[in-house]
């Protein structure tokens, strides 16, 4: 096991790194931009480096003082946590190259997926569904124009460096392709340095749901069971719960059989998440993979007992998993409120700010995830993700019953929060029943649109 390991991140995930490292006689170096120095989380790393200024690309994603701070600090191995450097290929090579474990897959494996046009290659060659749609990349508008034709409009413009939602277009006639792939194309090759871009079918109102997966370097790919992320707004997810509400447990087992052969055939290792959308047949198809932990991983950790980031560290450092497949059962139901700093009347925008008074909920079947207390300044420069409310109960109405009462204790002030939107949602009968799909926020919420 590790003597000692670098968390490359701030907030809510390096404190929860953290703790799992604490738990597992891991010593572990912390790093902080000067937005974030004197963060009361950084007391409980050994050690903490500063690793530059505020604005996250001066700091956080500055590969060469990540590294410095890794090799200052002695440390086998760095945990990236979500966001900033975890899916960055070149540091995940660079890590390596210093010797340093990167905790996640390759570098191939990730470059594979993090390619969308080859991986859902690879599904169709695993028999992995993927939505109707291009064989490749598409070259031109002619092929573009023949391939809507073919599936029917509306269609969708995906850019193969993409993903969360990012370089994605849609469009309803030929006229409208046409424009579409020239921004798309254009649009993608501004942002990720390459204008490669596909055509799927427009999956009208799907339900966003995906699996956890976790692989060690021995072969072993065991699927977690899923999540549903369906409550969410402009790709920013909301509300996550495990298992999906209303979807049958042969669609269940089927889309977790689907996403280990894919992890298989990528030769992945670690935590991963493999993303589908289901339609309102519970027709499922494959979208992404996610190389990395996630925000939502504790619904998951809620449900099966199992501590993905103790797991993660743990196949980083060369052990098998310590459980098979049949170890793994969902008890109960999970769900989780990420609380933001943000004004869900003023369209969602950031509130950031001091926390002049901060009260968190407790009890049976409840758990707080998050590095701020009271006093605490909320910086202006980062995601606005302040903690994540999570509840697990037997069944989903007592969950949704518990989760009403925890936000009902959680009492922020000084600051704007998701609280009031997730007290409206959790009141609301679709989301009681377990009808929600991607569209939910918008129908039911009004916020204005684009
Ligand atoms: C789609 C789709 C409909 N049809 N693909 C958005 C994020 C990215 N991971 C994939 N996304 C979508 N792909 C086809 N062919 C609708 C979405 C989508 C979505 C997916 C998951 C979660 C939220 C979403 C919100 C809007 C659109």
């Amino acid at each position: 096991m590790y003597k000692r390991i670098l968390v490359a991140n701030r907030g809510e995930i390096a404190l929860r790194v953290i703790r799992a490292c604490r738990e597992l006689g891991i010593e572990t170096v912390a790093i902080f931009s000067e937005a974030d120095r004197g963060s009361a989380y950084l007391d409980l790393a050994d050690e903490a480096y500063c690793v530059g200024p505020p604005k996250s690309a001066q700091s956080y994603l500055k590969i060469d003082q990540v590294i410095s701070a890794a090799e200052v600090g002695n440390v086998e191995a760095i945990h990236p946590g979500y966001g900033f450097l975890a899916e960055n290929a070149h540091f995940n090579e660079v890590c390596r190259s210093c010797n340093i474990d990167f905790i996640g897959p390759t570098p191939d494996a990730m470059n594979l997926l993090g390619d969308k046009n080859r991986a859902r290659s690879l599904a169709r060659e695993v028999k992995v569904p993927v939505v109707p749609g291009s064989e490749g990349l598409v070259e031109d508008e002619v092929a573009a124009i023949k391939i809507a034709h073919d599936i029917g409009f509306p269609v969708l413009i995906k850019a193969t460096a993409g993903g969360g939602g990012k370089g994605m277009r849609v469009a309803s006639n030929d006229l409208a392709l046409k424009s579409a792939l020239a921004q798309a194309r254009t649009e993608a090759q501004a942002a990720f340095g390459n204008a490669g871009v596909y055509v799927e079918k427009y999956v009208e109102r799907p339900r966003h749901v995906e699996v956890q997966v976790i692989a060690d370097n021995f072969g072993n790919v065991v699927y977690l069971w899923e999540r549903d992320c369906s409550t969410q707004r402009r790709h920013q997810k909301l509300i996550e719960e495990s298992p999906a509400p209303n979807l049958p447990e042969k669609i269940r087992l089927d889309m977790c059989e689907c996403a280990v052969r894919l992890v298989k055939r990528a030769n992945y290792t670690n935590a991963g998440t493999v993303e589908f959308i289901v339609d309102q047949h519970n027709n499922f198809y494959f979208i992404e993979v996610n190389a990395r932990i996630q925000v939502e991983h504790p619904v998951t950790e809620m449900v099966t007992g199992i501590d993905l980031i103790k797991s993660q560290i743990l196949v980083a450092c060369g052990e098998p998993l310590p459980f098979k497949q049949k170890h793994v059962k969902v008890e109960g139901c999970a769900i989780e409120c990420r609380i933001n700093a943000e004004n869900p009347e003023a369209n969602f925008q950031p509130s950031p700010g001091v926390i002049q008074r901060l009260i968190t909920p407790g009890g049976p079947g409840v758990r707080w995830d998050s590095h701020v207390h009271q006093g605490y300044a909320v910086p202006p420069y980062y995601d606005s993700m302040i903690g994540k409310l999570i509840v697990h109960q037997p069944t989903r109405s007592e969950a949704i019953a518990c989760m009403k009462r925890a936000l009902g204790e959680l009492r922020i002030e000084g600051i704007h929060t998701t609280v009031p939107f997730h007290q409206q949602v959790l009141a609301h009968s679709d989301f009681v029943e377990g009808w929600v799909d991607t569209s939910f926020v918008e129908r039911a919420f009004l916020t204005a649109p684009r």
